[in-house]
């Protein structure tokens, strides 16, 4: 059979079930990632699954987005992180080396791979011909336990690219223009494999750019081929053994194809407060500009920071402007210090930042109040960049440097001849800030500050539900919404405390009232719109809730990460049979379900009786069997345990 390069991937890989599109598919997982932020509750579920040590051929613990340090919190958790890692063997990227996805790609993704990470932006790796995948932290501790994954089997969606990008326009108006057809809603349950002639005019870190923000279109993962242009990056990186050819069969079927000229392509930017709102940067030219933020996973490496410095090399930042630089390593830090761009930026006035997510989760550098930001980041979710009334924009580096020189939105292709900047020959190879584990870990004590707690269990599925509609919500709920992070950050290790700030910036009372009706014996109900769950990985979306006794979402839709997490958490993610009952629940809601635990047993629908309004709710919970033995279970840790 032929098949298209993300299936041979997965079939090369295939434990069991089907790679037909909707059925269930277990695959094995060769590598795994975490970040700090994920990582502690992933590697807490780990330890409560007693294994000895990690089964995958490489597993990788990152330091990245937790390095403000304000308080003790932060430190205990990498104290922890790093003890943990030495103990299971797995490796440890300290704080400093860089970000998770960015230093994934110069040192370790392999071609024809998989890897399962605790983070969204995972698919990064995709970049390099690998299928790389975003999941919450205790799928990552299963996959690190048991060395499997089970997902439902993707649709493939082709993307033919032709021609060439033209001067100005980078891999970011690329993903933009994606976004721009795509929109972020409605691709749950797809890969997007890129081909065609345009592929060879693009580098790996500009193909890793395209498919770390495939996570914004909101599909499985994204993935290029492996071909000459893969080679000489990782001979770049010194890891040329680790190449393998890999392309589709010639006249495999795809369930979609997209053609997409790169020469047609513009500078664009996706405008507040969705990577989905995407206009064209010439259209918005004029606009004033208070900060500017180039780095995070999406845009930071050698080449990026390389063609900014060159666009300020001799000249100042805007007197209006705030210029902030996070390079994505320590390799690319290193890289530009060497080449002298380090100095150009510096000369300019920028401010530079560690190699750490930064600016782009809130970690620092919140803007002013009604600031207009712009960022070469992959999320500008309302009050994310920490100020909440500020309006964060997506641009490319380009567009950024250029907004940053003079004060205001410009379109690059105004500024003559475009800088010419070459993918290094040589990277700057230094691992000594990754720690390996030792050979036995056995003796290792693993060292638990006060922040670290105990990652909470959920109850087996009652069988019937009394409760109520804990809070009413739009479309496009991000996870941001409902575990807020920026300076809520550093209480992702303690959910009891992190409960406290759940919806916080949708309504403040939340927390406390679904904890008193919780406390009443009541089950909490999210009621919401379409793509309910969108952007972040985090679990603790789904944790938070779980420990203030919600139990069932409706939703007209939600997003596939989240409803992952949703079940392993045992909480029901149902949808609305038909949409328009939607409009007649309301916040404060007596509900009912007489046959909770039976219906989801039997595969049949929930009748959710409204008692306020005296009308029956019909909804769906479409389920793997795996998925439905881990809800009825009360979550994955409860299933695992079960010997499954
Ligand atoms: C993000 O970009 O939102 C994060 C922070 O990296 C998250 C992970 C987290 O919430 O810790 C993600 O993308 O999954
Ligand atoms: Fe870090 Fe931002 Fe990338 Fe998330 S999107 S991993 S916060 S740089």
């Amino acid at each position: 059979m032929k098949l298209t390069l993300a299936r041979k991937i997965l079939n090369s890989h295939l434990v069991s079930g089907s790679l037909t599109p909707g059925e269930e598919l277990t695959i094995r997982v060769d590598q795994t990632l975490t970040q700090d932020a994920t990582g502690t509750m992933a590697y807490l579920q780990f330890e409560a699954m007693g294994s000895p040590r990690v089964v995958t051929e490489l597993s990788v613990s990152y330091v990245d987005h937790n390095t403000l340090q304000d308080g003790f919190e932060n430190a205990d958790d990498h104290a922890y992180l790093q003890s943990v890692a030495a103990k299971y063997g797995i490796r440890f990227s300290r704080a400093g080396n860089g970000i998770c996805h960015q230093v994934h790609l110069e040192r370790f993704a392999r071609p024809g791979r998989t890897l399962l990470g605790s983070d969204s932006h995972t698919p990064t790796a995709g970049g390099l011909g690998m299928i790389a995948i975003g999941v919450g932290g205790l799928d990552v501790a299963v996959a690190m336990a048991k060395g499997t994954f089970t997902l439902t089997a993707p649709r493939i969606i082709r993307v033919v690219l032709t021609g060439k990008l033209g001067p100005w326009v980078s891999a970011k108006d690329v993903i933009l223009e994606m976004l721009r057809h795509l929109s972020t809603k409605g691709n749950v349950g797809n890969i997007v494999e890129y081909s065609g002639p345009g592929v060879k005019t693009l580098s790996v870190p500009e193909r890793a750019t395209i498919t770390n923000m495939g996570a914004e279109l909101g599909v499985t993962t994204s993935v290029f081929p492996s071909d000459r242009v893969t080679k000489k990056f990782l001979a770049a990186e010194g890891r040329e053994d680790q190449w393998v050819e890999l392309k589709a069969d010639a006249g495999a079927k795809y369930d979609r194809t997209i053609q997409l000229d790169l020469a047609a392509v513009e500078p664009l930017v996706a405008t507040p407060h969705s990577p989905g709102n995407v206009s064209r940067v010439a259209d918005l030219a004029g606009t004033p500009v208070d900060q500017v933020c180039i780095g995070s996973c999406t845009n930071s490496s050698y080449a990026d920071l390389m063609t900014v410095a060159a666009m300020l090399d001799g000249k100042t930042v805007s007197p209006g402007v705030s210029l902030v630089v996070a390079p994505g390593s320590r390799q690319v830090l290193q890289m530009i210090a060497e080449s002298g761009g380090l100095q150009k930026l510096i000369a300019a006035g920028a401010r530079i930042m560690e190699c750490t997510c930064g600016f782009c989760i809130g970690n620092g550098q919140a803007p002013r109040t009604n600031a207009t930001s712009l960022r070469t980041s992959n999320r500008n979710f309302e009050g994310r960049s920490g100020t909440a009334s500020a309006k964060a924009y997506l641009v490319s580096p380009q567009t950024a440097a250029a907004a940053a020189l003079s004060g205001v939105i410009t379109d690059p292709r105004t500024l003559g001849a475009a800088p010419v900047v070459r993918s290094a020959r040589k990277y700057v190879i230094d691992d000594r800030m990754i720690v390996a584990p030792p050979a036995d870990g056995s003796k290792v004590e693993v060292l638990r500050g006060p922040n670290i707690g105990e990652p909470p269990k959920a109850r087996a599925l009652d069988a019937s539900l009394a409760g109520v509609v804990a809070i009413k919500l739009g479309d496009k709920i991000t996870t941001d919404h409902i575990s807020p992070a920026g300076s809520r950050l550093k209480y992702r290790s303690n959910i009891p405390k992190y409960a406290e700030f759940v919806f916080e910036g949708v309504d403040k009372t939340f927390s406390s009232r679904a904890a008193a009706y919780r406390d009443k014996g009541l089950a909490n109900v999210i009621v919401a719109g379409l793509s309910y769950g969108q952007g972040s990985s985090r679990e603790h979306a789904a944790i938070c809730p779980m420990f203030l006794g919600v139990r069932l979402l409706a939703a007209k839709s939600i997003e596939r990460i989240h409803r992952s997490n949703l079940i392993n958490f045992g909480i029901v993610p149902a949808v609305f049979a038909n949409e328009t009952d939607y409009d007649k629940l309301a916040a404060g809601d007596e509900l009912e379900i007489a046959d909770f635990r039976g219906a989801i047993e039997r595969g049949t629908s929930l009748v959710l009786r409204d008692k306020t309004r005296g009308i029956d709710v019909p909804l769906k919970v479409d389920l793997l069997d795996k998925e439905r033995a881990i809800l009825l279970a009360g979550g994955m840790l409860n299933f695992a345990r079960t010997g499954r």
